[in-house]
């Protein structure tokens, strides 16, 4: 019965593609976490505008990456990467207790961005290996 309906499912919509965005202070942790994830290579574009995202295909999900903080004028453009967002993961630095602060205040401007609403959000707390 779950076979022929995921038959069933698959026929009529196919794999459906799924955003998610990785987001964080610089030196969050971001980049190595997504090499860790083996799922594919990952693709580094450094549009003119100075906004450096990485991405990376796996099967149904897209995953794109960048660093916030101290880019108040780029924020405008975060929309263009929100919108059908699925899920927001969003890596803290456990370690950096100097920015934890900076950190709160840009997952605040993240999270109260209108495409953001629907999404699911995962805050990972990086680092703990180095937590004593
Ligand atoms: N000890 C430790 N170091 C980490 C961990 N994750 C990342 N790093 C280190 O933190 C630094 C910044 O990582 P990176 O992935 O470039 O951060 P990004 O700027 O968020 O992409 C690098 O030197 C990584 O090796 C972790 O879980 N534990
Ligand atoms: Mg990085």
């Amino acid at each position: 019965m779950g076979q022929a309906f995921r038959k069933l499912f698959d026929r009529f919509f196919g794999p459906v593609e799924m955003r998610v965005v990785m987001l964080g202070l610089d030196a969050a942790g971001k980049t190595t976490i997504l090499y860790k994830l083996h799922i594919g290579e990952v693709l580094s574009t450094v549009p003119t505008i100075g906004f450096n995202v990485e991405k990376v295909q796996y099967k149904n999900v897209v995953f794109t990456v960048w660093d916030v903080g101290g880019q108040e004028k780029l924020r405008p453009l975060w929309r263009h990467y929100f919108s059908n967002t699925d899920a927001l993961i969003y890596v803290v630095d456990s370690l950096d207790r100097e920015r934890i602060g900076k950190a709160k205040e840009e997952f605040q401007a993240i999270i109260r961005d209108p495409f953001m609403l629907s999404s699911v959000i995962l805050v990972f707390a990086n680092k703990q290996d180095l937590v004593s």
